[in-house]
């Protein structure tokens, strides 16, 4: 266990200085009860019943300055947050006095002792994914490089490893070293018994293919790029629940063609929306047709054809009218990305209440929108960003530059993979192989955080600053 995993963190996650809008995020098993118990919803809703990704307006009441500071809440539960902790987010204007003040409210002088709320300790936000598996140590340091990437090249290369692409292909290079390596510890045990388990020259394909898949690794890091053709991003929906709308508004002009007549968009149409540095493709499909009708037009087939290529697929509601009715001729079984769910047109829906959410969508992330007032666009292009920094979905990047620490870790293993195939081929005892071998899988794991130690971590997670 490390220590202060227990805590629940506090700490303002937005850069500091005067900004429009600013996050202060709470991490821990004790968030949502403490928050709740320092904030007044302005509609009567009980927090803990609430499902993720829910957004609860509200104030904080700050006793020593006599003010109720307004505030928007928005809940991620555990497991669907950055930290895989219980998480919120108190959304409030960017001012300091203000931060300030919310703070004093969180973290008063004398706080409960057994509460165990703090500020966190810089990079505690992503160090805590890390603990808690949802990104590996190579996605962890590549958070911190977009933190700090200075260029575009840094910043696309660092995401390009969190999609997890590189080290998903260095923990493939790992197992066959491992398998390698246990079959030729099995022929060292067994020699004696005169039955050949692997042969040396087995030994040397295996090792010969072993250090070209490194080297290639190495070589393309050196040169690789991202690929420039974005994550594509499937609005789909029935007729007349504002796709098209949506799009316009997410792209702040208008490419769809929007009106007030069911089935308006016929074709598939597809703009580019830059984010952060990561190119999504928005793709605006004709509405669901009523399956009664029991025929499949061209525009459906097409429709059918796009969901099978998306690597997000945001489903589409209008939220002014019963959702079960909607979800009816939607065929969920037929997508396969990642999936968000939207309840657009909160504008009509002043309470917040929706009618007949499909129990069969409650895994998924919920943004309510409305592509009228512009409520929730913000939420949503957040959750959009995080779900491909979060290595949530499947991207077709090629691997890119590591850092030092990476190239350091797999060069070495290559040397020592090296240093094996020519013990193999002057024919030396297996031990001598086995031993090389067993330092290579060694040196991949030292890139995939796999082995590490606290003080390695440490020294990692003390780079970021406070609040990631
Ligand atoms: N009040 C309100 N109206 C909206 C909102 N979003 C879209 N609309 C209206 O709903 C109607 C349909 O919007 P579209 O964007 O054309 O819907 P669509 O899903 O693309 O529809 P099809 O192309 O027919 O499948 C239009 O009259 C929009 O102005 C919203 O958030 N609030
Ligand atoms: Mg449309």
């Amino acid at each position: 266990m490390y220590p202060g995993i227990q805590d629940t963190i506090v700490a303002v996650s937005t850069p500091s200085g005067r900004s429009f809008h600013a996050i202060i995020r709470v991490s821990g098993p004790e968030a949502v009860p403490y928050v709740k118990s320092l904030f007044v919803p302005t509609t009567n809703i009980n927090l803990e019943g609430v499902p993720s990704y829910s957004s609860i307006k509200g104030y904080i009441h700050s006793l020593r300055e006599g003010v109720n500071i307004p505030v928007l809440l928005y809940l991620m539960k555990n497991p669907f947050s950055y930290t895989r902790e219980d998480v919120v987010e108190i959304h409030t204007m960017g001012s300091l006095p203000l931060l300030e003040m919310l703070l004093d409210v969180l973290l008063p002088e004398k706080i409960e002792a057994q509460k165990r709320i703090r500020l966190s300790q810089p990079g505690e936000f992503t160090k805590r994914a890390f603990l808690h598996g949802r990104i590996d140590l190579t996605q962890a340091e590549a958070t911190m490089r977009i933190i700090r990437a200075h260029t575009d090249l840094e910043l696309t290369a660092a995401i390009a490893q969190l999609t997890g692409k590189v080290s998903r292909q260095i923990s493939q290079m790992q197992n066959k070293a491992v398998s390698l390596c246990a079959q030729i510890e099995a022929a060292i045990d067994f020699s004696d018994q005169d039955i050949e388990l692997i042969t040396t020259a087995e030994i040397t394909r295996e090792l010969n293919e072993l250090r070209t898949a490194i080297s290639r690794l190495l070589h393309q890091t050196e040169t690789g790029k991202v690929s420039p053709e974005g994550i594509h991003t499937v609005f789909y929906g029935k007729p007349n629940v504002g796709k098209s709308s949506l799009i316009n508004a997410l792209l702040g002009r208008k490419r769809s063609i929007v009106s007030e007549i069911p089935g308006t968009t016929r074709d598939v149409v597809a703009s580019r929306l830059d984010m952060g540095g990561i190119h999504f493709i928005l793709t605006d499909t004709a509405g669901v047709e009523d399956t009664q009708k029991n025929r499949i037009t061209g525009a459906m087939e097409k429709v059918q054809s796009v969901l099978k290529s998306a690597q997000i697929v945001l489903l589409v509601f209008d939220g002014s009218i019963d959702l079960s009715e909607q979800f009816k001729d939607i065929k969920v079984g037929n997508v396969t990305a990642t999936t968000i769910v939207i309840v657009n047109k909160s504008d009509l829906k002043k309470n917040n209440v929706y009618y007949g959410f499909p129990p069969e969508l409650t895994r998924y992330p919920v943004v309510h929108t409305s592509a009228q007032t512009g409520d929730g666009l913000e939420r949503l292009k957040d959750l959009l960003l995080e779900t491909v920094l979060g290595g949530r979905i499947e991207t077709l990047t090629v691997p890119c530059l590591m850092n030092v620490r990476q190239r350091d870790a797999l060069q070495r293993s290559l040397q020592l993979v090296q240093c094996a195939v020519e013990s193999a081929q002057r024919n030396e005892s297996h031990e001598f192989i086995a031993l090389d071998v067993r330092a290579a899988v060694d040196a991949m794991g030292e890139v995939l955080g796999s082995v590490t130690t606290e003080d390695i971590l440490s020294k990692i997670f003390s780079e970021f600053c406070i609040g990631k």
